[in-house]
Protein backbone atom coordinates (compact mmCIF):
# COMPACT_ATOMS: atom_id res chain seq x y z
CA UNK A 1 0.00 0.00 0.00
CA UNK A 2 1.63 3.16 -0.65
CA UNK A 3 1.73 5.85 1.90
CA UNK A 4 0.07 9.21 2.04
CA UNK A 5 3.12 10.63 3.47
CA UNK A 6 6.69 10.04 2.83
CA UNK A 7 7.63 11.19 6.77
CA UNK A 8 5.68 11.75 9.30
CA UNK A 9 7.70 13.39 13.11
CA UNK A 10 6.03 12.69 16.36
CA UNK A 11 6.39 13.00 19.95
CA UNK A 12 7.70 16.77 19.21
CA UNK A 13 6.17 19.99 19.97
CA UNK A 14 6.01 22.84 17.38
CA UNK A 15 6.57 26.42 17.38
CA UNK A 16 5.15 26.78 14.01
CA UNK A 17 5.81 30.67 14.15
CA UNK A 18 2.28 31.39 12.75
CA UNK A 19 1.30 34.46 13.67
CA UNK A 20 -2.02 35.50 15.06
CA UNK A 21 -2.81 32.25 17.18
CA UNK A 22 -0.60 30.70 20.27
CA UNK A 23 2.58 32.48 21.23
CA UNK A 24 5.43 31.35 18.83
CA UNK A 25 2.26 29.67 17.17
CA UNK A 26 2.87 26.55 19.39
CA UNK A 27 1.07 23.50 19.08
CA UNK A 28 2.07 20.96 21.69
CA UNK A 29 2.08 17.44 21.39
CA UNK A 30 2.46 18.14 17.62
CA UNK A 31 2.88 15.59 14.61
CA UNK A 32 4.30 17.41 11.41
CA UNK A 33 4.59 15.19 8.07
CA UNK A 34 6.47 15.73 4.98
CA UNK A 35 5.77 14.36 1.46
CA UNK A 36 7.86 15.62 -1.73
CA UNK A 37 9.74 18.05 0.14
CA UNK A 38 7.14 20.18 1.40
CA UNK A 39 5.11 20.51 4.74
CA UNK A 40 2.24 17.82 4.21
CA UNK A 41 0.21 18.03 7.28
CA UNK A 42 0.91 19.96 10.83
CA UNK A 43 -1.35 19.50 13.76
CA UNK A 44 -1.82 18.00 17.00
CA UNK A 45 -0.79 14.01 16.93
CA UNK A 46 -4.55 13.56 18.11
CA UNK A 47 -6.16 14.73 15.42
CA UNK A 48 -4.02 12.49 13.28
CA UNK A 49 -6.21 10.32 11.41
CA UNK A 50 -4.87 6.92 11.58
CA UNK A 51 -1.72 4.98 12.98
CA UNK A 52 1.18 7.13 12.46
CA UNK A 53 2.83 3.61 10.50
CA UNK A 54 -0.05 3.65 8.07
CA UNK A 55 0.05 6.70 7.36
CA UNK A 56 3.95 7.34 6.50
CA UNK A 57 7.00 5.39 5.42
CA UNK A 58 8.80 6.74 8.03
CA UNK A 59 7.76 7.45 11.32
CA UNK A 60 10.47 9.60 13.42
CA UNK A 61 10.13 9.66 16.88
CA UNK A 62 11.30 13.17 18.43
CA UNK A 63 11.68 12.72 22.02
CA UNK A 64 9.57 15.50 23.29
CA UNK A 65 11.81 17.60 20.86
CA UNK A 66 10.49 20.99 19.74
CA UNK A 67 10.70 21.63 16.38
CA UNK A 68 10.86 25.52 13.90
CA UNK A 69 11.29 26.54 10.57
CA UNK A 70 14.51 26.48 9.46
CA UNK A 71 16.18 29.29 10.62
CA UNK A 72 16.87 32.49 7.78
CA UNK A 73 19.60 34.65 8.19
CA UNK A 74 18.78 37.01 5.99
CA UNK A 75 22.04 39.39 5.23
CA UNK A 76 25.31 37.83 5.54
CA UNK A 77 28.44 39.24 3.65
CA UNK A 78 29.63 35.23 4.20
CA UNK A 79 31.88 35.45 1.14
CA UNK A 80 35.04 37.09 1.37
CA UNK A 81 39.15 36.52 1.97
CA UNK A 82 41.48 37.21 5.03
CA UNK A 83 40.09 38.86 7.76
CA UNK A 84 40.22 42.28 9.71
CA UNK A 85 41.58 41.21 13.62
CA UNK A 86 44.06 44.03 13.17
CA UNK A 87 41.32 46.52 12.74
CA UNK A 88 39.74 44.79 15.94
CA UNK A 89 43.08 45.81 17.91
CA UNK A 90 43.20 49.17 16.46
CA UNK A 91 39.52 50.03 17.27
CA UNK A 92 39.90 48.64 20.90
CA UNK A 93 42.76 51.70 21.46
CA UNK A 94 40.31 53.79 20.42
CA UNK A 95 39.96 53.78 16.15
CA UNK A 96 36.62 54.33 15.29
CA UNK A 97 35.01 52.09 11.88
CA UNK A 98 34.14 55.31 10.26
CA UNK A 99 37.97 57.00 10.98
CA UNK A 100 39.39 53.22 10.06
CA UNK A 101 37.39 53.54 6.44
CA UNK A 102 38.51 56.52 5.71
CA UNK A 103 42.29 55.61 6.14
CA UNK A 104 41.47 52.80 3.42
CA UNK A 105 41.02 50.14 5.81
CA UNK A 106 37.54 48.93 6.46
CA UNK A 107 35.83 47.33 3.87
CA UNK A 108 38.71 48.29 1.07
CA UNK A 109 41.74 46.03 3.33
CA UNK A 110 38.57 43.28 2.72
CA UNK A 111 38.56 44.43 -0.98
CA UNK A 112 42.16 43.99 -1.53
CA UNK A 113 42.40 40.73 -0.15
CA UNK A 114 39.26 39.26 -1.95
CA UNK A 115 40.79 40.60 -5.35
CA UNK A 116 43.73 38.64 -4.94
CA UNK A 117 41.90 35.50 -3.84
CA UNK A 118 40.80 32.65 -6.63
CA UNK A 119 37.15 31.63 -6.81
CA UNK A 120 37.96 28.09 -5.08
CA UNK A 121 40.02 29.93 -2.39
CA UNK A 122 36.69 32.20 -2.03
CA UNK A 123 34.36 29.05 -2.44
CA UNK A 124 36.55 27.35 0.47
CA UNK A 125 36.49 30.10 3.11
CA UNK A 126 32.87 31.09 2.63
CA UNK A 127 32.33 27.10 2.95
CA UNK A 128 33.71 26.84 6.50
CA UNK A 129 31.69 29.81 7.78
CA UNK A 130 28.57 28.99 5.74
CA UNK A 131 28.71 25.36 7.89
CA UNK A 132 28.75 27.25 11.28
CA UNK A 133 25.82 28.81 10.42
CA UNK A 134 24.54 25.15 9.20
CA UNK A 135 25.19 23.76 12.76
CA UNK A 136 23.18 26.22 14.39
CA UNK A 137 20.09 25.65 11.90
CA UNK A 138 20.20 27.57 9.05
CA UNK A 139 18.65 26.55 5.70
CA UNK A 140 18.20 29.95 4.28
CA UNK A 141 20.84 32.14 3.82
CA UNK A 142 21.42 35.54 1.96
CA UNK A 143 25.23 36.22 0.84
CA UNK A 144 26.28 39.80 -0.40
CA UNK A 145 29.02 40.82 -2.56
CA UNK A 146 30.57 43.81 -2.13
CA UNK A 147 34.08 43.20 -1.88
CA UNK A 148 35.22 42.77 -5.21
CA UNK A 149 34.14 46.49 -6.24
CA UNK A 150 35.29 46.23 -10.23
CA UNK A 151 33.04 43.80 -12.36
CA UNK A 152 35.28 41.18 -12.47
CA UNK A 153 35.71 40.27 -8.85
CA UNK A 154 32.60 41.68 -7.97
CA UNK A 155 31.26 38.29 -10.39
CA UNK A 156 33.73 36.03 -8.84
CA UNK A 157 31.92 36.93 -5.37
CA UNK A 158 28.13 35.91 -6.93
CA UNK A 159 29.98 32.97 -8.54
CA UNK A 160 31.28 31.63 -4.73
CA UNK A 161 27.91 32.35 -3.35
CA UNK A 162 25.94 30.49 -6.12
CA UNK A 163 28.55 28.00 -5.73
CA UNK A 164 28.04 27.03 -2.10
CA UNK A 165 24.25 27.23 -3.07
CA UNK A 166 24.78 24.19 -5.36
CA UNK A 167 27.47 22.52 -2.98
CA UNK A 168 25.70 22.54 0.33
CA UNK A 169 22.16 21.75 2.00
CA UNK A 170 20.69 24.88 2.01
CA UNK A 171 19.50 27.91 0.23
CA UNK A 172 21.44 30.73 -0.99
CA UNK A 173 20.01 33.85 -1.99
CA UNK A 174 22.62 36.27 -3.68
CA UNK A 175 22.75 40.18 -3.45
CA UNK A 176 24.88 42.04 -5.41
CA UNK A 177 26.14 45.15 -3.30
CA UNK A 178 28.54 46.74 -5.94
CA UNK A 179 27.65 49.72 -4.21
CA UNK A 180 29.31 49.09 -1.24
CA UNK A 181 32.24 51.13 -0.95
CA UNK A 182 34.28 53.67 -3.40
CA UNK A 183 37.13 51.76 -4.52
CA UNK A 184 40.75 53.18 -4.15
CA UNK A 185 40.67 53.45 -8.09
CA UNK A 186 38.08 55.53 -7.99
CA UNK A 187 38.80 57.62 -5.38
CA UNK A 188 38.48 60.92 -7.28
CA UNK A 189 36.22 59.80 -10.11
CA UNK A 190 32.79 58.55 -8.15
CA UNK A 191 30.75 59.48 -11.24
CA UNK A 192 32.74 57.07 -13.05
CA UNK A 193 32.19 54.18 -10.14
CA UNK A 194 28.75 54.51 -10.44
CA UNK A 195 28.58 54.32 -14.02
CA UNK A 196 30.57 51.01 -13.52
CA UNK A 197 27.93 49.69 -11.23
CA UNK A 198 24.71 50.74 -13.39
CA UNK A 199 25.99 50.67 -16.58
CA UNK A 200 28.36 47.34 -16.71
CA UNK A 201 27.83 45.48 -12.99
CA UNK A 202 24.01 45.22 -12.62
CA UNK A 203 23.77 44.40 -16.48
CA UNK A 204 25.96 41.63 -16.18
CA UNK A 205 24.93 40.15 -12.80
CA UNK A 206 21.86 40.29 -14.05
CA UNK A 207 22.19 38.68 -17.77
CA UNK A 208 23.84 36.10 -15.74
CA UNK A 209 21.66 35.47 -13.53
CA UNK A 210 23.76 35.62 -10.48
CA UNK A 211 21.93 37.62 -8.39
CA UNK A 212 18.54 38.12 -6.26
CA UNK A 213 18.61 40.97 -5.23
CA UNK A 214 20.71 44.43 -4.93
CA UNK A 215 21.58 46.68 -1.81
CA UNK A 216 23.64 49.37 -1.31
CA UNK A 217 25.38 51.27 1.59
CA UNK A 218 24.31 54.42 2.00
CA UNK A 219 26.23 56.07 4.39
CA UNK A 220 28.54 59.38 4.63
CA UNK A 221 31.51 56.85 4.15
CA UNK A 222 29.99 55.61 1.55
CA UNK A 223 27.14 56.35 -1.01
CA UNK A 224 24.54 59.31 -0.60
CA UNK A 225 21.12 58.81 -0.94
CA UNK A 226 21.04 60.53 -4.64
CA UNK A 227 23.89 58.20 -5.87
CA UNK A 228 21.52 55.12 -4.07
CA UNK A 229 18.63 56.17 -6.02
CA UNK A 230 20.71 55.92 -9.50
CA UNK A 231 21.56 52.40 -8.08
CA UNK A 232 18.18 51.11 -7.42
CA UNK A 233 17.02 52.58 -10.99
CA UNK A 234 19.26 50.42 -13.08
CA UNK A 235 18.61 47.27 -10.31
CA UNK A 236 14.72 47.88 -11.32
CA UNK A 237 15.62 48.35 -15.30
CA UNK A 238 17.25 44.60 -14.66
CA UNK A 239 14.32 43.34 -13.24
CA UNK A 240 15.98 42.99 -9.78
CA UNK A 241 14.55 43.79 -6.35
CA UNK A 242 16.16 46.71 -4.13
CA UNK A 243 17.05 46.62 -0.48
CA UNK A 244 19.29 49.12 1.62
CA UNK A 245 22.28 49.32 4.23
CA UNK A 246 20.27 52.47 5.77
CA UNK A 247 20.71 54.35 8.47
CA UNK A 248 23.50 52.59 10.44
CA UNK A 249 26.02 55.61 11.63
CA UNK A 250 23.92 58.26 10.46
CA UNK A 251 20.94 59.42 9.18
CA UNK A 252 20.61 60.10 5.53
CA UNK A 253 17.35 59.44 4.97
CA UNK A 254 17.99 55.83 2.85
CA UNK A 255 15.65 53.98 4.77
CA UNK A 256 12.83 56.04 3.35
CA UNK A 257 14.23 56.44 -0.02
CA UNK A 258 14.07 52.26 -0.27
CA UNK A 259 10.31 52.48 1.23
CA UNK A 260 9.00 54.54 -1.84
CA UNK A 261 11.07 52.76 -4.17
CA UNK A 262 9.22 49.36 -3.06
CA UNK A 263 12.71 47.82 -1.16
CA UNK A 264 12.17 44.31 0.12
CA UNK A 265 13.63 45.00 3.08
CA UNK A 266 16.49 48.35 5.00
CA UNK A 267 19.10 46.82 6.94
CA UNK A 268 20.49 48.24 10.55
CA UNK A 269 18.74 51.44 11.20
CA UNK A 270 20.04 52.68 14.36
CA UNK A 271 19.77 56.43 13.12
CA UNK A 272 15.88 55.83 11.36
CA UNK A 273 13.51 58.76 12.57
CA UNK A 274 10.14 58.70 12.75
CA UNK A 275 9.71 60.01 9.08
CA UNK A 276 11.25 56.67 8.21
CA UNK A 277 9.18 54.20 10.22
CA UNK A 278 6.25 55.48 8.77
CA UNK A 279 7.58 55.52 5.12
CA UNK A 280 8.56 51.71 5.78
CA UNK A 281 5.13 50.96 7.51
CA UNK A 282 3.44 52.07 4.34
CA UNK A 283 5.31 49.89 1.94
CA UNK A 284 5.55 47.08 4.35
CA UNK A 285 9.09 47.70 3.51
CA UNK A 286 10.95 44.87 6.32
CA UNK A 287 13.32 46.42 9.06
CA UNK A 288 15.92 43.85 9.53
CA UNK A 289 17.88 44.66 12.46
CA UNK A 290 21.69 43.63 13.17
CA UNK A 291 22.39 43.32 16.74
CA UNK A 292 25.69 41.92 16.16
CA UNK A 293 27.14 45.08 14.47
CA UNK A 294 25.77 47.10 17.16
CA UNK A 295 27.64 44.93 19.97
CA UNK A 296 30.58 44.69 17.77
CA UNK A 297 31.10 48.48 17.19
CA UNK A 298 29.68 49.12 20.65
CA UNK A 299 27.20 51.60 19.40
CA UNK A 300 25.24 53.29 21.78
CA UNK A 301 22.06 54.50 19.50
CA UNK A 302 19.90 51.75 19.57
CA UNK A 303 17.18 51.11 16.54
CA UNK A 304 13.72 52.72 17.22
CA UNK A 305 12.29 49.38 18.11
CA UNK A 306 8.75 50.65 19.82
CA UNK A 307 8.17 53.00 16.97
CA UNK A 308 8.98 49.67 14.53
CA UNK A 309 6.21 47.78 16.54
CA UNK A 310 3.68 50.40 17.41
CA UNK A 311 3.94 50.65 13.09
CA UNK A 312 3.98 47.27 12.54
CA UNK A 313 6.54 47.17 10.34
CA UNK A 314 8.29 43.52 10.65
CA UNK A 315 11.27 43.04 11.86
CA UNK A 316 13.94 40.57 11.11
CA UNK A 317 17.14 40.11 12.45
CA UNK A 318 20.11 38.67 11.07
CA UNK A 319 23.80 38.11 11.48
CA UNK A 320 25.52 40.69 9.08
CA UNK A 321 28.37 38.20 8.97
CA UNK A 322 31.32 40.12 7.69
CA UNK A 323 34.91 40.19 8.67
CA UNK A 324 34.42 44.16 10.18
CA UNK A 325 31.47 45.20 11.61
CA UNK A 326 30.05 41.49 12.53
CA UNK A 327 32.88 39.01 12.86
CA UNK A 328 29.69 36.18 14.18
CA UNK A 329 28.74 32.97 12.99
CA UNK A 330 26.50 32.40 15.58
CA UNK A 331 22.60 32.66 14.31
CA UNK A 332 21.87 31.33 18.08
CA UNK A 333 24.01 34.70 19.77
CA UNK A 334 22.21 37.13 17.14
CA UNK A 335 18.96 35.87 19.01
CA UNK A 336 20.24 36.60 22.36
CA UNK A 337 21.75 40.08 21.58
CA UNK A 338 18.32 41.05 19.68
CA UNK A 339 16.81 40.07 23.29
CA UNK A 340 19.85 42.05 25.56
CA UNK A 341 20.43 44.81 23.51
CA UNK A 342 17.17 45.43 21.36
CA UNK A 343 14.92 44.26 23.66
CA UNK A 344 12.77 41.88 21.18
CA UNK A 345 11.09 39.09 22.95
CA UNK A 346 12.48 35.92 22.79
CA UNK A 347 9.15 35.36 20.22
CA UNK A 348 10.02 38.46 18.55
CA UNK A 349 13.29 37.20 17.52
CA UNK A 350 12.77 33.60 16.23
CA UNK A 351 10.21 35.16 13.98
CA UNK A 352 12.76 37.18 12.85
CA UNK A 353 15.52 34.57 12.38
CA UNK A 354 12.12 32.62 10.50
CA UNK A 355 9.22 34.14 9.44
CA UNK A 356 10.26 37.35 8.59
CA UNK A 357 13.62 36.44 7.84
CA UNK A 358 11.73 35.21 4.79
CA UNK A 359 9.76 37.96 4.46
CA UNK A 360 12.75 40.54 3.77
CA UNK A 361 13.97 37.60 1.16
CA UNK A 362 10.76 37.81 -0.74
CA UNK A 363 10.20 34.04 0.31
CA UNK A 364 7.16 34.62 2.79
CA UNK A 365 4.97 31.89 0.16
CA UNK A 366 8.11 29.24 0.27
CA UNK A 367 9.67 29.06 3.65
CA UNK A 368 9.71 30.87 7.38
CA UNK A 369 6.93 29.17 8.96
CA UNK A 370 5.91 25.37 9.73
CA UNK A 371 2.81 25.51 7.27
CA UNK A 372 1.11 22.75 5.27
CA UNK A 373 2.33 23.75 1.44
CA UNK A 374 5.56 25.65 2.26
CA UNK A 375 8.93 23.79 2.08
CA UNK A 376 10.09 21.19 4.63
CA UNK A 377 12.88 22.98 6.00
CA UNK A 378 12.57 22.38 9.65
CA UNK A 379 15.27 22.11 13.37
CA UNK A 380 14.56 19.67 15.74
CA UNK A 381 16.01 21.44 19.47
CA UNK A 382 16.15 19.46 22.87
CA UNK A 383 14.72 22.42 24.70
CA UNK A 384 11.58 22.31 26.85
CA UNK A 385 10.55 25.66 25.50
CA UNK A 386 11.03 27.96 22.45
CA UNK A 387 12.43 31.04 24.27
CA UNK A 388 15.78 29.25 25.36
CA UNK A 389 17.02 29.45 22.04
CA UNK A 390 17.55 33.38 23.28
CA UNK A 391 18.48 32.20 26.44
CA UNK A 392 21.47 30.31 25.99
CA UNK A 393 24.43 31.86 25.02
CA UNK A 394 27.41 29.07 23.57
CA UNK A 395 24.64 25.82 23.56
CA UNK A 396 23.38 24.79 20.75
CA UNK A 397 20.80 22.20 21.42
CA UNK A 398 20.29 21.68 17.78
CA UNK A 399 19.59 17.67 17.33
CA UNK A 400 18.62 18.03 13.75
CA UNK A 401 18.51 19.70 10.75
CA UNK A 402 15.68 18.93 7.52
CA UNK A 403 16.37 20.66 3.77
CA UNK A 404 13.83 20.08 1.56
CA UNK A 405 12.38 16.78 3.60
CA UNK A 406 16.23 15.28 3.55
CA UNK A 407 17.66 15.21 7.40
CA UNK A 408 21.10 16.85 6.86
CA UNK A 409 24.02 14.84 7.46
CA UNK A 410 26.01 16.57 10.76
N1 LIG B 1 27.57 47.60 6.89
C1 LIG B 1 28.02 46.55 7.55
O1 LIG B 1 27.74 46.26 8.66
C2 LIG B 1 28.87 45.77 6.66
N2 LIG B 1 28.72 46.46 5.44
C3 LIG B 1 28.00 47.54 5.64
O2 LIG B 1 27.74 48.31 4.76
C4 LIG B 1 30.29 45.82 7.12
C5 LIG B 1 31.25 45.44 6.08
C6 LIG B 1 32.67 45.47 6.54
O3 LIG B 1 33.06 46.20 7.47
O4 LIG B 1 33.45 44.72 5.94
FE1 LIG C 1 25.81 44.37 6.16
Amino acid sequence: MPKLWDQLWIDCHLATMVQGGAPYGAIRNGALAVKDGRIAWVGERANLHGDPETLAGEVVSCGGAWLTPGLIDCHTHLVFAGNRAQEFEMRLEGASYEEIARAGGGIISTVRATREASLDQLIQSGEGRLRQLMAEGVTTVEIKSGYGLDTKNELKMLRAATALGERLPVRVRRTFLGAHALPPEHADTRGAYLDLVCDEMIPAVAGEGLADAVDAFCENIAFTRDEVERVFKAAKQAGLPIKLHAEQLSDQKGAELAAQMGALSADHLEYLDESGVTAMAKTGTVAVLLPGAFYYLRETKLPPIDALRAAKVPLALATDANPGSSPILSPLLILNLACTLFHLTPEEALAGMTREGARALGLADEVGTLEEGKVADFCRWRIEAPAELAYWVGANPLEQTVFEGWVRPR
